[in-house]
């Protein structure tokens, strides 16, 4: 018998859940000036996370997904990125949003039901947030393969969950991006739960990474809780698809830490203390230890800092809710050049009960 073909899949990380260095460091992580801002863009997450939350409880916006202990994925992929790269976000990703220049306010209005939180000011041509599972992964790779036609050096990546693993859209994506070698970065948020499904029911396999090997393309497994593995295997994969290398798979390992979105109670299927000891490995606390370790952070900087992401958040609270509602028209404004017939009568019939009611207000 002869061996057809090998394959194995790499694991990495740099920081143990203590902050401590498990081996040398890329060499963007030797300059603590290049860590301070992905620090900063995690803690930032969880101010906002923590109040979008409480929003939705005072219902000033409607459902929502936390990024609860997954802010090193979208803030170390997002660092790496160009301006002129595409990101395709799915519903769990604004960590990666806000490095990308996506205001929290405008993340506020979609998250409170008003599609102009879409249509952001910066960056014109990233994706709104994909509620579909997977779905994205296929808008991806329509973006990449665009930029591979046109001959652009730019990059598209997108996110998905481990669910969102078992979707065909996900291997007919990476089959698609492989055999045209486009500059696609696909990234697992492995968060270990679909909402109350948990990893191992939802595959056999005992990675996700290795789902690549059969599209033919490079996956790579990293703790997605070390905010610089993230952001190394990040960097290599975008280099590679920039320089005409194609894709890559990058399966980020996290957790779940908080419900999975407002609508759900995860009490109700997971067990506390699992969830409790989860809290060690958590990102924001082991860049913390380890900036602080190395003489670059310091508890008066740590007050500081979340005093500016608290100021920061509430403005973008501020701005959101001075945001006028959208007119009861708007629905149907921007799905035709020239409005068909029936939803003419649609309109104005909406209209009359707009001017009859006084219209809506957030929340
Ligand atoms: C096509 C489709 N099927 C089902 C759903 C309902 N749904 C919403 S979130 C979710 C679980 C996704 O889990 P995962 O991919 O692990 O992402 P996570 O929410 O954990 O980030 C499901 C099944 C959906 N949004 N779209
Ligand atoms: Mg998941």
């Amino acid at each position: 018998m002869a061996i057809a073909a090998r394959f194995e899949v790499e694991f990495t990380r740099f920081l143990d859940a203590e902050g401590e260095a498990t081996q040398e460091l890329p060499a963007f992580a030797l300059d603590p000036a290049n860590l301070i801002p992905l620090y900063r863009a995690m803690q930032l997450t969880r101010a906002f996370d923590t109040k979008a939350i409480a929003l939705q409880r005072t219902g000033k916006i409607g459902t929502f997904a936390s990024a609860l202990g997954q802010e090193a994925i979208g803030v170390g992929v997002a660092g790496a990125m160009r301006k002129e790269d595409v990101l395709v976000p799915s519903y769990r990703d604004h960590a990666a949003q806000f490095m990308r220049g996506v205001t929290m306010a405008e993340s506020l209005l979609y998250w409170g039901g008003d599609e102009r939180g879409s249509d952001f000011a910066v960056p014109r041509e990233d994706f709104p947030i994909c509620v579909p599972i997977g779905t994205q992964v296929c808008h991806a790779a329509g973006v990449a393969y665009a930029f591979r036609l046109r001959g652009e050096a730019r990059v598209a990546a997108c996110f998905l969950g481990d669910g969102a693993t078992s979707k065909g859209d996900f291997y007919e994506a990476m089959n698609f991006a492989a055999v045209w070698r486009a500059p696609l970065l696909i990234v697992i948020n492995n968060n270990q739960w679909a909402i109350s499904v948990p990893r191992e029911h939802q595959t056999a396999t005992p990675t996700l990474a290795q789902k690549a090997i059969a599209a033919g393309i490079e996956g790579v497994q990293v703790d997605g809780n070390d905010v610089i593995a993230v952001h190394d295997a990040a960097r290599k994969a975008v280099e590679k698809a920039r320089a005409g290398g194609g894709p890559t798979l990058i399966e980020a390992i996290s957790y779940r830490l908080g419900d999975h979105t407002t609508a759900d109670d995860a009490t109700r299927y997971r067990d506390a203390d699992t969830v409790q000891q989860q809290w060690a490995n958590e990102p924001i606390r082991r860049l913390r230890n380890y900036l602080a370790r190395i003489g670059a952070w310091d508890p008066g900087k740590e007050e500081r800092l979340l005093k500016e992401c608290a100021d920061q958040v509430n403005a973008a609270v501020e701005a959101y809710l001075a945001i006028p509602p959208p007119t009861t028209v708007a629905m149907f404004d921007h799905l035709y050049a020239t409005l068909p017939a029936a939803l003419q009568d649609q309109r104005e019939a909406a209209q009359w009960f707009a001017s009859h009611d006084g219209g809506g207000s957030h929340g």
